[in-house]
């Protein structure tokens, strides 16, 4: 497997969490059709890394596009959205797509986004190639958002989280887990981690939602997450991470407190959306102890923040809720 992109902590700089010196990677106009390129997500792929993007167009509407990259920073992005085949079911329709997760589970690579079926929910998608892309049936019933696959089966069922929501610019939401024997039924859904009292932790009380595929580590899951605070300026999302018990995930064993990093710099405070970061992947490498973070910033443009993978676990633990 070809090493993570990464890059060393700057000098003097004390965040665990730290952001590519060349940030953006990608830009809003870097496909001919594109007017925002942002949460977006990376998988290893043959002797590289390939990527699903979404991409919306200057009529703003919402899609989804494959990319492809040698090093996991400069990319390849096609020009024409992924156009999707039968997989486990005839029923398609799809009003839009956006905010998409990729994993490789078993055999070949998984992609879950936001679907539009009479409102956003959950779909689900499975490709060997990045080539040829087969749609299966919605995980949920609409409205939900932040369809998260775990990278592997959990007490022999595929698990995925998701955050219930409405129809609109969500005022709430919390982070719940169901699990398929077959990635077409989903059940038994647990409620994970809820938003947090306003005087605990502003920066999550309004809505979560998870993030990057989680992280299996020994301390158990390693799930980021972003988390929302309503102010008099409208929304503002940072990141978080979270410890998920390794066979039961619905149980939290730590949360961060204060935020892994929040929107500070120009391409995070300015933009389509102003003040998001919103991370939809995460390379890591536990032997090089590497995390690389993907994520859209201000609803325009993927930029990556890198961390230790140990120091981050040890931050989640040591500044926990
Ligand atoms: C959410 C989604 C994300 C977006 C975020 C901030 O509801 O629409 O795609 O990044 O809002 O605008």
């Amino acid at each position: 497997m070809k090493s993570i992109p990464w890059q060393d902590r700057p000098e003097g700089n004390k965040d665990v969490i730290w952001r590519y010196s060349k940030n953006p990677i990608i830009n809003r106009y870097d496909i001919p059709t594109s007017n925002s390129i942002f949460n977006s997500a990376v998988v290893h792929f043959g002797d590289g890394f390939a990527g699903v993007f979404r991409c919306d167009n200057k009529a703003v509407q919402m899609n989804i596009f494959a990319g492809f990259s040698k090093n996991g920073i400069d990319w390849n992005i096609n020009h024409k959205p992924i156009v999707m085949q039968h997989g486990n079911t005839k029923m398609i329709q799809s009003d839009y797509k956006y905010d998409p997760r990729v994993v490789f589970i078993e055999d070949r690579y998984w992609i879950t986004w936001c679907n539009g079926y009479n409102g956003p929910t959950i779909g689900i998608a499975y490709t060997f190639d990045f080539n040829e892309f087969f749609q299966c049936e919605n995980a949920f019933l609409p409205f939900n958002r932040n369809g998260v696959l775990f990278p592997q089966k959990i007490n022999g069922k595929y698990a995925m989280l998701s955050r219930p929501s409405d129809n609109g610019h969500t005022p709430f939401g919390d982070i719940y887990i169901s699990y398929s024997p077959d990635m077409k039924y989903w059940g038994e859904h647990r409620c994970v981690m809820k938003t947090t009292p306003l005087e605990l932790s502003a920066w999550q009380c309004t809505k979560i939602g998870a993030g990057p595929i989680p992280i299996l580590t020994n301390d158990g899951w390693l799930m980021i997450y972003h988390g929302v605070i309503n102010t008099c300026n409208g929304f503002r999302y940072a990141m978080g991470a979270a410890l998920l018990d390794t066979n039961q995930p619905h149980n939290v064993k730590f949360r961060t407190q204060p935020y892994l990093l929040g929107p500070a710099e120009t391409y995070e405070l300015t933009g389509d959306v102003p003040n998001v970061v919103f991370p939809c992947a995460a390379l890591h490498s536990i032997k090089e102890d590497k995390l690389a973070i993907y994520y859209g910033a201000a609803d325009t443009v993927v930029a990556m923040a890198f961390g230790k993978l140990s120091e981050v676990i040890q931050y989640t633990k040591d500044n926990s809720l």
